[in-house]
Parts: C-alpha cells; sequence; structure tokens
C-alpha cells in the first residue's frame, strides 16, 4: 500500500479525516447497479426538466451541451464500503442553471429526484442539489464516461477533500444514465431507498440501510 493510503487510513495528522467510518480506500473505480447497461443513442436522448419549475424544458443532447460546465474534484464513498479519493468529475452544477435563470424552481420545491434510463430514479433535497458536492457530470478524470460508469451523463454526489460541503451521500444518490431531474414539494423515495437503503445516506454517520431486507 502506497504511503499516501496509509496515512489517509490511519486518519493521520494531515488534516480532516477524508475517510467515512467503515469505509476502505480503492484506487480502483468499481462499477456497480442493478439491471442491465442500457444502449445509448444521443440522436433520440433527451433531458427533462419537471415538476415545480416555472418552465418545464426538454434539451437535446447539443443543448445540453451547450450549457454552462465546471470541474470539481471529489471523494466519493459507496455503501459497499469502498471510498476512492481526490475523483475528477466534469460537468453541469444545477446551482448554476438556477443561478443563471436557465431552471427556476418553485419556492415549494424541496426535493429533487433524478430519473435515469429504464425507470431508475434517485431522490435528494433540493439543497444538497444545488450545492457544489453534486454535479450533472458527462466527463471523469478529463474523459467521458464509460458506459458502465453512466455514458453519456450521471449524478454524482461526493465530499469535498477538505470536507467543507455541508452535506454529502454515498454514491447510490448519483444516477447513471441520467435523462431528467423532477422538482417535488415533498420527498419521495428512489430506487434504492425503496429497497430499504437509508434516505438521507450520510456516510460520516453510516447512514446505510434504514431496515433489513
Ligand atoms: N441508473 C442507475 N444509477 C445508479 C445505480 C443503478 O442501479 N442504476 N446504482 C447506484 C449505486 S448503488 C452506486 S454504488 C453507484 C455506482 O457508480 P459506479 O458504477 O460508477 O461506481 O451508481 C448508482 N447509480
Ligand atoms: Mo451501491
Amino acid at each position: 500500500m502506497s504511503g499516501f493510503l496509509e496515512r489517509f487510513r490511519k486518519g493521520g495528522d494531515e488534516g480532516p479525516r477524508r475517510l467515512p467510518p467503515g469505509q476502505s480506500l480503492t484506487e480502483k473505480f468499481p462499477v456497480l447497479h442493478y439491471g442491465p447497461v442500457p444502449n445509448v443513442d444521443l440522436s433520440g436522448w433527451d433531458f427533462r426538466v419537471f415538476g415545480l419549475v416555472d418552465e418545464e424544458i426538454r434539451w437535446t443532447w447539443e443543448e445540453f451541451s451547450q450549457l454552462p460546465r465546471r470541474k470539481v474534484v471529489l471523494d466519493i464513498h459507496c455503501v459497499t464500503r469502498w471510498t476512492k479519493l481526490d475523483t475528477e468529475w466534469e460537468g453541469v452544477f444545477v446551482r448554476d442553471l438556477v443561478e443563471g435563470g436557465i431552471i427556476k424552481p418553485r419556492p415549494e420545491a424541496g426535493y429533487v429526484l433524478q430519473h435515469c434510463e429504464n425507470d431508475f430514479t434517485e431522490n435528494l433535497p433540493i439543497d444538497l442539489v444545488m450545492a457544489d458536492n453534486f454535479l450533472l457530470a458527462t466527463h471523469y478524470a478529463g474523459e467521458p464516461l464509460t458506459l458502465d460508469h453512466g455514458y453519456p451523463l450521471r449524478g454524482v454526489i461526493g465530499s469535498f477533500p477538505d470536507r467543507s460541503e455541508k452535506k454529502t451521500a454515498y454514491l447510490w444518490k448519483g444516477g447513471k444514465w441520467l435523462r431528467g431531474l423532477e422538482f417535488m414539494e415533498r420527498d419521495r423515495p428512489g430506487f434504492w431507498e425503496g429497497g430499504g437503503y437509508h434516505n438521507e445516506a450520510d456516510p460520516w454517520t453510516e447512514q446505510r440501510y434504514s431496515r433489513l431486507f
């Protein structure tokens, strides 16, 4: 094991601890999902923003590609107990779209549901979706996403290397093969939450499961 991994595993004195309880570091990037990898055809692809917004939106891939983009470095935490540090993502931040007046959520919108291929969904509170540690990612480590990791677009949630985020969640709350966002007044469980995973999913307090199944 490299000295770097060893330092972080022990917690070290180098700054805030980056490994949540019960997690182990990996340098690999495992692939995890339920069901088949979808066929992706960008010519028929669209992205919808709907629910509690002033104007519903439907973007083609070409239109989506013209939205403002940024990069971010995140530590990602999977409920299957691996954490990967310093992952580099590029994509669209919901906060930028809201501040730019491109998406106009109604004041009563409190939650956002990610809608993915094959009816897969994932829910998050709107404050987390609007934070800089959640993005709609098209690129990982400088390259377009691979199909296994959600090409052409996925949600990503993680924590900042300096842990300055207000809240975070396990990576399962980042939907791969993302096709839309639904703004909602009340929370609705996503796919994994419906199967017994914890609704809030905070890795720092090990909110893994809400019931046995
Ligand atoms: N569409 C879709 N997205 C999904 C899932 C899924 O089953 N379907 N699984 C989630 C889970 S459980 C995890 S741990 C992460 C894994 O992302 P990765 O395969 O890029 O590591 O994707 C999440 N996003
Ligand atoms: Mo997972």
